[in-house]
């Protein structure tokens, strides 16, 4: 199984250790057939050197495109030795085998993170190199390759120890495919990124960080994976209680999401994936990020029982003491003051989250369907998101302008609705939700229980709602219980219905012209 080096083919685009090996070539008396700059610096070292285009009887052209690419190179790469035909036929060919490649490939990474202009990028795909990397490792049993400078020392070592061994060879085939694999995976992300469509799901590295107890029930096994360079919920540091189950990631993560949607102080509570209450600090608050607390728990004191807190500030003393109050399985926030953290340290079943400092949403999502995997852009408007919603773009589709307040509250409706399941309508009063109708089957549902929920404060509130109206009936109900205006997409078929709805009840509404499913 032992290979003894007689000829090796060597091009490189990282040169580092390239003449301590070629020196050891030579002293072994092995030939070396190279590639323009590669042979270059052998020759200016003063060893003897082939250059390939002597080999192929070809310039290297088209500005070195085609340098390796040619019977002449890899029909010495690709014949299999044991066998007495390919031998014979490499005689009748005139072609002489390898015993050894070694390439590396040009720096098309490094290329692409120096900024570098498209042109210029895809001059950096290296087609030749790649080619004789994959022939060698098909034909480990005849070849070695070695594809970066630490292999270089084991060479030296073989050629001293008379060859090759199988076992070496293989191990230098396998690192060879895993190289030209994650060199084609970063093209194909350059490609992604140069097309615009959702990124590639191969660009995704992603790390085992453990298992978890169980899954979303117990019967169910789970684990946990990282995302190399994610900055979210699955890098947060716990700072108290227990470990995160599956379920507290999930909700963790809608509450982080939904706190992080805004800007000023906020506070999303989130129970089975949905918010039970959102608000944002009143703008007379001594300690704002408390005051988002309060008023989020005030939406509904039942349902926030075990829920899931985030916070989009530091949480504070006053924040914590409320909390503490409260059966709470996970509160995450980006940092906790340490009076706050002692306090909350001591509710030994309360799972404190610290969120990275730069915490931020992946550009896209992954969901698994049977048989596949679907992906999509983030609907983000938050860190990381596209620019924040922007109520200037709105168009008034009944009623009058609404007066500064009202407006203002609009758009907290309309960012907090976007963290409720669809279908989702959400009744807000002073940056605060009041009634939320989530995940029902019908738009109408939605209304009545959101409704419902605000019981006597549904009166004077104002609605949004994550995508159109597609009848009147469902705007009905709200406009029934009192809304003083309504913010939501438009663009149904029957959207003269709900406006001439709104304009009988007297009621301002506004069209985003843009939807926010979330399922
Ligand atoms: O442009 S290529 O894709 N065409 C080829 O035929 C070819 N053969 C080897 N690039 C090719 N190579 C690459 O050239 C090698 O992978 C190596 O990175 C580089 C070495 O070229 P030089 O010896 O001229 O620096």
């Amino acid at each position: 199984d032992v290979v003894e080096i007689r000829r090796a083919l060597i091009s490189v685009s990282d040169k580092t250790g390239l003449l301590e090996l070629a020196e050891a070539l030579i002293a072994s008396g092995v030939e070396i057939v190279s590639t323009g700059s590669t042979a270059a610096m052998i020759a200016a070292a003063g060893h003897p050197v082939t250059e390939v285009a002597s080999v192929t009887g070809f310039p290297e052209s088209l500005d070195g495109r085609v340098k390796t690419l040619h019977p002449a190179v890899h029909g010495g790469l690709l014949a299999d030795l044991r066998l007495e035909d390919h031998e014979k036929q490499l005689d009748e060919l005139g072609i002489a085998p390898f015993q050894l490649a070694v390439v590396n490939l040009y720096p098309f990474a490094a290329t692409v993170a120096a900024g570098a202009e498209p042109a210029e990028v895809i001059e950096q795909i290296d087609i030749g190199g790649p080619a004789v990397v994959r022939a060698s490792a098909k034909n480990h049993a005849n070849v070695a390759i070695v594809v970066s400078p630490s292999g270089y020392a084991e060479i030296v070592a073989a050629l001293e120890a008379g060859g090759t061994s199988l076992e070496q060879r293989r191990r230098f085939a396998a690192a060879a495919f895993a190289h030209t694999a994650s060199y084609d995976r970063q093209v194909a992300d350059w490609f992604a990124t140069q097309t615009g469509a959702a990124e590639s799901l191969l660009r995704t590295e992603v790390h085992l960080a453990g298992s978890l107890r169980y899954g979303e029930n117990a019967h169910q096994s789970a684990s946990l994976y990282t995302i190399e360079g994610g900055r979210g919920i699955a890098q947060a540091q716990l700072l108290g209680g227990k470990e995160m189950s599956y379920n507290n990631y999930v909700d963790a993560d809608a509450a982080v999401r939904a706190a992080y949607d805004f800007d000023e102080p906020a506070v999303a509570i989130i129970k089975h994936a949905n918010p039970c209450g959102i608000a944002v600090a009143s703008s007379k608050a001594v300690d704002p990020i408390a005051s988002a607390h309060r008023r989020a728990h005030e939406t509904d004191p039942v349902s926030a029982f075990g829920g899931v807190i985030a916070a989009n500030r530091t949480v504070t003393l006053g924040m914590a003491e409320q909390v503490a109050d409260v059966f709470t399985e996970v509160l995450a926030a980006p940092d906790f003051e340490p009076e706050a953290l002692r306090l909350l340290q001591s509710r030994k079943n309360l799972r404190l989250i610290k969120l990275p400092a730069d915490y931020h949403r992946e550009a896209r999502e992954v969901r698994q369907i049977s048989g596949g995997y679907l992906l999509q852009t983030a609907d983000t408007f938050g860190p990381g998101g596209s620019a924040l919603p922007d109520s200037s773009t709105w168009t008034l589709a009944s009623g009058a302008e609404v007066d500064a307040a009202t407006r203002a509250d609009l758009e907290f409706a309309w960012r907090a609705c976007r963290a409720v399941k669809s279908n989702a309508i959400l009744l807000a009063d002073g940056g605060a939700s009041v009634g939320v109708g989530m995940g029902q089957v019908n738009r109408v549902d939605s209304c009545h229980l959101a409704v419902s929920r605000a019981g006597a404060r549904a009166a004077g509130s104002v609605a949004a709602s994550d995508a159109f109206f597609p009848f009147a009936d469902g705007l009905q109900v709200l406009l029934d219980a009192g809304v003083r205006a309504v913010v939501q997409p438009g663009g149904s078929v029957r959207d003269a219905e709900v406006i001439e709805a709104a304009q009988k009840a007297g009621v301002s509404m506004y069209f985003t012209g843009e939807r926010h499913f979330y399922h």
